[in-house]
């Protein structure tokens, strides 16, 4: 079923120059750019993004890292969007990560891990209206 995501390739996937490579990750599945932009994120919007891991010990850590650089919001269409566009991300730790996925290949550690994707077509929906209104 078409679906759409939300994308943010976080500041390190920018300053180490990683966007074309994650981009052609998605595109190769067939998951088609819908809306793009490129942002630096405030303390507001994190909060709001992460609501549910602010009580986290490393909540400070994931604010600081996120507000390091722009970052690069991306809504990607296709068939089963949500579910392809996580698989191709991999896990949260990019030491448990599979290799093949973007995180098992190219992240480094449990917070610096390049990449959110929208977990749920419910939270995908919310996100998409978040930053793209
Ligand atoms: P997800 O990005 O794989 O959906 P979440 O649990 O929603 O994972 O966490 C959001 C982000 O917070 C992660 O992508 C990562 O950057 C950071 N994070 C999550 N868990 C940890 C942790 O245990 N230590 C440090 N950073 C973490």
């Amino acid at each position: 079923m078409a679906e759409q995501t939300l994308v943010i390739i976080k500041p390190d996937g920018l300053s180490r120059r990683l966007v074309g490579r994650i981009i052609q990750r998605f595109e190769d599945k067939q998951l088609q750019i819908s809306s793009i932009k490129k942002e630096t994120l405030t303390q507001t919007q994190l909060r709001e993004h992460y609501h549910q891991l602010v009580e986290q010990p490393f909540f400070p850590r994931l604010v600081s890292y996120m507000t390091e650089g722009p970052v690069l919001l991306l809504v990607l269409k296709g068939d089963n969007a949500v579910l392809q566009t996580r698989k191709i991300v991999g896990a949260t730790d990019p030491m448990e990560a599979e290799m093949g996925t973007l995180r098992g290949d190219l992240g480094m550690d449990k917070t610096r891990n390049l990449i959110h994707a929208s977990d749920s077509v419910d939270s995908a929906a919310e996100e998409i209206t978040r930053f793209f209104g």
